[in-house]
């Protein structure tokens, strides 16, 4: 398997804890979303990529797959050990609500292009950037905060797929100084999470391609 990602990148890193915690450790290949305009733009990328963005993993047998909640559910199905998920249907709508607050409605809008578009297009200045991006990560980290459990990881004593999502979220939040002071267990389930090997594997500074 290679995986296609980003040493800092919110999606590449939540794959590569969900990687992580299934025991599944792809070749990585570095794409560099900075460096000569953004490697990802290149034609060589998009022919594995059309949507040019990272991450996407290559199965052994040449498939490309992309979006990372498309690829963690299909780690999930393939590799349904440890879960990811909770048995109970109830239970897991309520993990997934998690995963969607910050795939859906967080981390899209301080993503690379809608941010360069806010700088480069609207000629909004980097303070209003910044307030921008505080503003969405504030309001769903206020609903999460008030979704997840009062003990252990998001969901209880082991993590799951809401910690999948969670940890690079908050990785993010602090690189963007957004408090954090008003989310108590959301950094409860982070400082576990910074314990735990899988996540230790996964962080951003221990990927070959970190700067
Ligand atoms: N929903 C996608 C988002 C992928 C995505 O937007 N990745 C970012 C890095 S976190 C990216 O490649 N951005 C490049 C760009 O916006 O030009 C996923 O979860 O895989």
């Amino acid at each position: 398997m290679k995986l296609y990602g980003y040493w800092r990148s919110t999606s590449s890193y939540r794959l590569r804890i969900a990687l992580a915690l299934k025991g599944v450790t792809p070749d990585q290949v570095p794409i560099h979303l900075v460096r000569n305009g953004g490697e990802h733009r290149s034609e060589a990328y998009r022919a594995i990529n059309p949507q040019a963005r990272v991450p996407s993993l290559a199965l052994d047998e040449g498939t490309v797959l992309i979006q990372s909640p498309a690829i963690i559910e299909y780690l999930e199905e393939v590799y349904p050990n440890p879960p990811l998920l909770p048995a109970d249907p109830v239970a897991r709508a309520r993990v997934r609500a998690v995963a969607a607050i910050i795939g859906c409605d967080i981390h899209p809008l301080h993503n690379v292009g809608p941010l360069n578009h806010l700088r480069r297009d609207l000629g909004r200045s980097e303070e209003e950037v910044g307030a921008w991006i505080g503003r969405w990560i504030s309001e769903g980290f206020t609903a999460i905060e008030a979704l997840i459990g009062n003990d252990g990881y998001c969901f209880g004593p082991e993590p799951g797929l809401a910690d999948v999502y969670l940890v690079p979220q908050v990785y993010a939040a602090r690189r963007f100084a957004a408090p954090l002071e008003l989310f108590p267990r959301i950094v409860r389930a982070m400082t576990l999470a910074e314990k735990h090997p899988a996540f230790m594997s996964a962080h951003p500074a221990s990927q070959p391609d970190r700067e």
